[in-house]
């Protein structure tokens, strides 16, 4: 038995194999939760100096179209490049390293420098996951490609450049760390019980949703190791995105819009976080067990500055967290879905 609120103890992420301390008795240390809203200053809709805003030129001398809802484009410092030839190298199995090939693109969300999605009309959220799904056709039809990541990175706190509203995604000819993982233990799970690890976690799962749809649930997983990390995940099975029935990806931009608009309301702040959809490999055969999730991986703490930093412990030897997860859960489930800017 264990006392969840009370007991040290570390639990398990069924996803990765990894382990998370939590350490719940430290929660009756002084609480001050306090809601220090971060002025950051109104952005204008339009900003002339923005390298993703209709019209402008961007850093390389290209320039972007009058695009009129979203908008991608191969990103000019891309990562991976994609005529990179094959290589190897070995010695010793001490110094190991292969060629990495593929490649990376920026997916603006909106014309609009001002927005995020939270605060995007849930049409034109639906427009961003068909330019994702259509993304995602056009770089699986590459052979080559073993990868798709498709991603957010939000916020100033996250190293994010630019606060025009966007995304990006990198393709790639290899399966990346994370994924290697999950690709593992949820191929690993599926043959030993015949479903999916996460549709049998979605069936356990009732006290730490945050909230739903007819396709979708949000919810703070048992696992989870940043303070309000969250999970979006497909109540259906399905392994990827292009998957998806034009109803689920309605739901999904609802899910979103829905999940991004507490976070907003939480420290009433733009939230900042990371977040990305993680699905099964392309074009390598059957990928039974894989689930289509998305995760949320916010670095806030207690207020819209106070920032969660993993180092110490957590750098050294493993994550750690003090709020548990059913407590993230409860003040999540508790916010309203109304955008604090438009109350
Ligand atoms: P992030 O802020 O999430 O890093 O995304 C911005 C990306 O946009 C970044 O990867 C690219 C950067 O390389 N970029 C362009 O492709 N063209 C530009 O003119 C500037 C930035
Ligand atoms: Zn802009």
């Amino acid at each position: 038995m264990i006392n969840f609120t009370e007991d040290p103890h570390k639990r398990l992420n069924p996803l990765t194999g990894e382990w998370v301390l939590v350490s719940p008795h430290r929660m009756k240390r002084p609480w001050q939760g306090k809601v220090e809203a971060a002025a950051g200053p109104d952005r204008p809709r339009y900003d002339p100096t923005c390298y993703l805003c209709p019209g402008n030129k961007r850093a390389d001398g290209e320039t972007n179209p009058a695009y009129d809802s979203c908008y991608a484009f191969t990103n000019d410092f891309a990562a991976l490049l994609p005529a990179t030839p094959d290589g190897y190298f070995n010695e010793n199995d001490l110094m190991v390293a292969r060629t990495q090939r593929g490649t990376s693109r920026v997916i603006c969300f909106s014309p609009r420098h001002d927005l995020t999605l939270p605060e995007m009309a849930l049409e034109d959220i639906e427009k961003v996951v068909h330019l994702w799904v259509e993304e995602f056709k056009a770089l699986k039809a590459n052979k080559d490609i073993k990868y798709i990541q498709i991603f957010e990175n939000k916020g100033e706190i996250m190293g994010c450049s630019n606060p025009h509203p966007h995304g990006q995604i990198w393709a790639l000819n290899d399966l990346p760390v994370e994924i290697e993982k999950e690709d593992a233990r949820q191929k690993a799970y599926y043959e030993k019980h015949g479903r999916t690890l996460l549709q049998d976690y979605l069936a356990l799962e009732n006290h730490r949703r945050v909230c739903e749809n007819e396709h979708f649930v949000a919810l703070v997983p048992f696992w989870a190791v940043w303070p309000y990390e969250t999970m979006i995940v497909s109540k259906r099975p399905v392994q990827t995105i292009d998957e998806f029935s034009k109803e689920e990806r309605h739901n999904l931009a609802d899910i979103l819009k829905r999940l991004t608009t507490r976070y907003d309301n939480l420290f009433k702040t733009s939230f900042p976080y990371s977040a990305g959809m993680h699905q099964a490999p392309v074009n390598d055969g059957p990928q039974d067990g894989w689930h289509w999730h998305m995760h949320f991986y916010p670095p806030l703490l207690r207020s819209a500055t106070v920032k969660k930093f993993m180092v110490g412990y957590e750098m050294l030897a493993g994550p750690q967290r003090d709020v548990t997860a059913e407590w993230a859960a409860e003040r999540l489930q508790g916010l309203s879905e109304i955008h604090y800017k438009h109350v």
